[in-house]
């Protein structure tokens, strides 16, 4: 299947399953859990033709690894990066490593300094664990900045980290003091 098929069916199954599932009618449960035969009904009112087929494909070709499917096949979820209230998945709590990495652009660093790290519209910070991915995350608003947050110090001080299915780390917010700009 040509990839062009698949990249815009991933940003449609992203759009329905972490920001708007109302879009086609679509219920998520808490976990973020639709069921696949609503999605391919819902996507089909809207002139979207969807099959179970496509769908398979794109869980597993997914590059950032961002959807899942229940063990028993009939259900998807997108595994981090909501913002639909409908949604509070409930993330495997981890102890991180001793530095995470956050990719922004320059033009947000004034706003970053006052204020920490903020979710915004989605339900956590993202934090990489790696430089280079923070830089990708970056570029897209802009001139891509990396700040390292003290995240091993930050949970021996009491904040809570998880670890998304998919390697994405997320924290509540970052305070200023445990940033550095790298
Ligand atoms: C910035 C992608 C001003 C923050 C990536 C970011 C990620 C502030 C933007 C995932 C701020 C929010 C999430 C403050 C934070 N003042 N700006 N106080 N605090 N910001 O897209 O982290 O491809 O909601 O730096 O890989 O960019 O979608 O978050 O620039 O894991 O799977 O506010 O999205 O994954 O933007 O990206 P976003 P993000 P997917």
């Amino acid at each position: 299947m040509e990839s062009k098929r698949l990249t815009d069916t991933g940003k449609f199954l992203s759009y329905v399953l972490r920001h708007e599932p109302h879009a086609i009618g679509l219920q998520l449960d808490s976990e973020g859990w639709a069921a696949i035969d609503q999605l391919i009904a819902g996507a089909a009112a809207q002139g979207r033709a969807l099959d179970t087929a496509l769908i398979e494909q794109v869980v597993q070709s997914n590059a950032k690894k961002r959807f899942a499917l229940s063990p028993d096949g009939q259900r998807i979820r997108a595994v981090q990066g909501h913002s639909t209230a409908s949604v509070n998945l409930q993330h495997a709590q981890q102890v991180p490593p001793e530095v995470l990495y956050h990719g922004t652009a320059r033009r947000f660093l004034a706003s970053i300094r006052e204020k920490g790290l903020i979710a915004g519209e989605r339900h956590h910070v993202h934090l990489a664990q790696e430089a280079a991915t923070a830089v990708e995350v970056g570029t897209r608003y802009g001139e891509p900045v990396v700040l390292k947050v003290a995240a091993r110090r930050m949970h021996e001080a009491g904040f809570v980290f998880y670890r998304a299915e998919n390697g994405v780390w997320l924290t509540d917010g970052v305070p200023g003091e445990w940033i550095e700009e790298g």
